[in-house]
């Protein structure tokens, strides 16, 4: 059989093998075959595209809890042809009326509890369909499949059709959707699944979010494409997953899922003995967290890095040295090169900024030509952003961030973006939003604010008020200092670094 460049039929190829097998099991009901799983994409696919009269390359934005059918919805986009656009569930109207706004989708679906305000926000962008999709999986867009025949010939794409676009922040303006096309996806995924060594044998204990690329591509990838099976957890319950571990043999986490296990008193060697592989990314893991992992379960925890544009670039091994505090080795298709300021290749152990070039980086911001060419060289390197060395034996080490980024549970927070709502109440001068440590998240969202002389208000919950109406909740700062003014440098930027010091 000729396939095309289609992460799904790469998927049904592997798949089809066995199709009565089970590859995904839940709590509240019945366990999924690869043929469910046909069935139902071939329904969703065919309503979206007949029905609906999508076409290849348009927009689906989608904005709903984790659940099965929102893994189905993902496949049926790929399936068709479409762009799948995931929004965090904690997102708030502004970032959805950005969002909807610049992707411009043609179809959006939202929780039902959301559906009036997203209809109005659909309004205003001339979206033409809005569907709903509630966390049992039931709403207008599943009911609409009712009757409609399950078949539906995957669309043929080249493997650069872009398959879907994820939006990132930035240190200036806004967020920015980072299309990944096929290729990218699967060039990714193949490489992980050598690396970490996946077979059909696998079960994979799957807890992350399902709108970020280390839920979404990292995780269901590896698994669809070695066959292996999904144990599904809606959300990270740290009690739930220490009840599936023993069924499980891989997990996959941010560093905040690992210290939640790590305070529970029942992990321990014995329950986590037929695992194979713990893997941790998307922020920092403390060597203090690998090392205690390691002591209580005798597991040494596998960290990778990676981000949105570029999916995974590194990854420690599962056979050979796991180096804590270090992000491991270049993947097989992915180059990574440490330059200078001069924009100059820096030897061995020498810190500055890391850039990766391969199969798995992303081609370019939706209709972002200026911010795509600033985050790429002349020569096709992309700028992560990230600061970091590479040690006599190959392996990376990241030691900073050149983007002020604050990653909490391994969210992104652009302290930019948080400035702005402070920055606009009544009886505020200017304030800065920095990161500092925090025992369960890594980083916590800490805002230093001035306020005009003689000023008693905003006070500190006025302030975390005002954040939580307007932006995500993980977004809301953790605490909040008032200064009289702000340490600046010479060039007059605020000095973080100082803030950190005093109030980390
Ligand atoms: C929730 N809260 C957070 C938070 N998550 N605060 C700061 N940082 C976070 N990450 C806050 C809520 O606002 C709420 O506050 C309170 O905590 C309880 O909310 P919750 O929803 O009950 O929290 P919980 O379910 O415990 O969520 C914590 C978490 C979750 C760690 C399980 O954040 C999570 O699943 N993180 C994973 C993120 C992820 O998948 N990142 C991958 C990005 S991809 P209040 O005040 O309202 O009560 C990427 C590329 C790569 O980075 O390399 O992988
Ligand atoms: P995102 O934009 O959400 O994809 O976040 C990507 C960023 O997360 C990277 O640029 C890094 O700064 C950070 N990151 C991902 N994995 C790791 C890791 N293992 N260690 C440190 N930082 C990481």
């Amino acid at each position: 059989m000729v396939i095309s460049g289609s992460l799904f039929e790469r998927i049904a190829a592997r798949q089809s093998r066995d199709p009565h097998r089970v590859i995904l099991e839940r709590a509240d009901a019945h366990p999924l075959t690869w043929s469910d799983m046909e069935e139902a994409t071939a329904r969703l696919s065919r309503l979206m595209s007949v029905t609906l009269g999508l076409k290849p390359g348009d927009r689906v934005a989608v904005r709903v809890e984790k659940s099965t059918a929102s893994l189905l919805l993902y496949l049926a986009c790929l399936r068709a042809g479409l762009v799948y656009v995931p929004m965090n569930t904690a997102y708030g109207r502004d970032e959805v009326d950005y969002l909807i706004g610049n992707a411009a989708p043609e179809l959006v679906v939202c929780d039902p509890a959301a559906r009036n305000e997203v209809r109005d926000l659909a309004i205003k962008h001339s979206t033409p369909h809005v569907r709903t999709l509630n966390a049992d999986g039931k709403g207008s867009l599943w009911d609409a499949t009712e009757g409609t025949p399950a078949n539906f010939p995957t669309v043929a794409c080249a493997s650069d059709a872009p398959a879907a676009m994820l939006y990132t922040s930035g240190t200036t303006g806004r967020p920015k959707g980072a299309v990944l096309s096929h290729g990218n996806l699967i060039a990714n995924a193949e490489d992980l699944i050598s690396v970490w060594k996946f077979t059909a044998d696998d079960v994979l204990l799957h807890a992350l979010p399902l709108f970020h690329a280390h839920g979404l591509f990292v995780a269901c990838h590896c698994a669809l494409l070695s066959g292996a099976r999904l144990i599904w957890h809606p959300r990270f319950d740290a009690s739930l997953v220490l009840g599936d571990l023993p069924r499980a043999t891989v997990f996959m986490g941010v560093p905040t899922f690992y210290t939640r296990l790590l305070a529970d008193a029942r992990l321990d060697r014995a329950l986590t003995g037929d695992m194979r592989v713990f893997i941790s990314g998307s922020a920092p893991l403390l060597a203090e967290t690998w090392n205690s992992f390691a002591t209580r379960t005798g597991h040494r925890i596998v960290e990778r890095y990676g981000m949105t544009e570029t999916g995974m670039n590194t990854s420690n091994p599962v056979d050979g040295a796991r180096k804590p505090g270090s992000v491991g080795l270049p993947l097989p298709s992915t180059e990574l090169r440490i330059v200078g300021e001069d924009g100059g290749v820096l030897p061995t152990d020498q810190i500055g900024d890391v850039q990766v070039r391969g199969a798995n980086v992303f081609s370019g911001y939706w209709r972002m030509p200026d911010k795509t060419a600033e985050d790429f060289t002349e020569d096709g390197w992309f700028k992560t952003g990230d600061v970091g060395f590479i040690d006599p034996d190959g392996y990376v080490h990241l030691v900073g961030r050149a983007k002020d980024l604050i990653i909490s549970g391994g969210y992104n927070v652009y302290p930019k973006e948080v400035e702005a709502v402070i920055d606009r109440l009544d009886g505020v001068v200017e304030s800065a939003v920095i990161g500092v440590p925090h025992p369960d998240f890594g980083e916590a969202v800490t805002a230093v604010v001035v306020r005009a002389p003689g000023a008693t208000t905003p006070d500190a919950e006025g302030v975390i008020g005002a954040v939580r109406d307007a932006i995500a909740n993980y977004k809301v700062p953790k605490s909040v200092h008032f200064v009289t003014e702000l340490p600046r440098n010479t060039m007059g930027k605020v000095q973080k670094n100082l803030l950190r010091d005093t109030y980390g």
